[in-house]
């Protein structure tokens, strides 16, 4: 699960590119409770994010809106109802005050919920990892993007691979 959270982190640097995951498979129904969505309107997904206590979300900070965010805890098929989601309205953001527009770098933020999340079977937090992965450890992405187009209503999931360093400075620039 800590892991989860770190390829979360890296998932945030690649929205900057690309705003979704493309390829992967439907994630099981519900295995990723800790999954959120970040709502532009009632189907439009705008960010993904994980909640990493009942009161809190991380996202990435490009996500950030001028008002309160509407987040779907608990959701699988945006265009289904299914009983288990919970709408829950940001009350504050808080981007990384390094966070640089252009570059996207330090492209995280937190997010303070209105109302604590009622936590279930569907709606769970997940650990933050203390340290980045091992590189070549198997990572986890998930979010609501597209194995194919058009575009799905499905959380999908998708597998990467942590790279080292010095890989990850060839695709993103030397670390400041
Ligand atoms: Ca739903």
């Amino acid at each position: 699960m800590v892991l989860l959270a770190a390829a979360m982190l890296l998932l945030a640097s690649v929205a900057a590119e690309d705003e979704r995951i493309i390829g992967g498979q439907s994630c099981g129904r519900h295995q990723q409770a800790y999954q959120v969505a970040l709502m532009d309107s009632p189907n439009t997904v705008r960010c993904g994010g994980v909640l990493i206590d009942p009161s809190w979300v991380l996202t990435a900070a490009h996500c950030d809106t001028v008002g309160p965010i509407s987040i779907r805890l608990g959701e699988y098929s945006l265009k289904a109802s299914e009983g288990t989601e919970q709408c829950i309205k940001s009350t504050q953001s808080f981007p990384h005050p390094n966070y640089n527009l252009t570059s996207h770098d330090y492209d995280i933020m937190l997010l303070k919920l209105q109302n604590t999340a009622n936590l279930n079977n569907y709606v769970k937090t997940i650990g933050l990892p203390d340290r980045c992965p091992d590189p070549n450890t198997e990572c986890l992405v998930s979010g609501w993007g597209t194995t194919q187009t058009p575009k799905g209503t499905g959380a999908i999931c998708n597998g990467v691979v942590a790279g080292s360093g010095r890989e990850m400075e060839g695709i993103w620039g030397p670390a400041e």
